[in-house]
């Protein structure tokens, strides 16, 4: 995958904004394709995100993304990372399934994971690596998602 951080770049502008069209209904991690043409009212966008320490991608943290109710996120990255769903907006002190804590992907050398949003409400998803020290470097984001 070719010129990888500055798709992510752009790709988080674009959920940022929230004006650009999600880079087709591919659960996958494309090459970068031109845009394609902003899908009907009404349709669900499937989202990239580039997981990975925000300092990589010129952030200092993620900023909270707003979707609506049937959008989805593919999380995708490079190098040893995994994805929690976690209760809150920051770092919990262990990672542990349950009270509302989940592992949504295993931790592996790149991946990608897409979660579907079908119900309205605030998300919140954590990198365990390090014993949270991922997360504690940034690897923390959050989704309002608005019906
Ligand atoms: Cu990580």
């Amino acid at each position: 995958m070719p010129n990888k951080a500055l798709f992510a770049a752009a790709a988080l502008l674009a959920l940022v904004a929230g004006a650009m069209p999600a880079c087709g209904r591919s659960l996958h991690a494309e090459a970068p394709t031109p845009a394609p043409a902003p899908a009907p009212d009404g349709g669900s966008e499937v989202y990239e995100l580039e997981w990975g320490f925000p300092s990589a991608l010129g952030l200092t943290a993620y900023p909270t993304i707003t979707l609506k109710v049937g959008d989805a996120v593919t999380f995708t990255w490079n190098g040893m990372h995994d994805v929690w769903r976690v209760p809150e907006a920051a770092c919990p002190s262990a990672f542990d399934a349950g009270a509302g804590s989940e592992e949504i992907a295993p931790p592996s050398s790149g991946g990608t994971t897409t979660v579907l949003f079908d119900t309205p409400g605030a998300y919140h998803f954590a990198c365990s690596i390090g014993n949270g020290g991922h997360c504690s470097n940034g690897m923390l984001v959050s989704f309002e998602v608005e019906a």
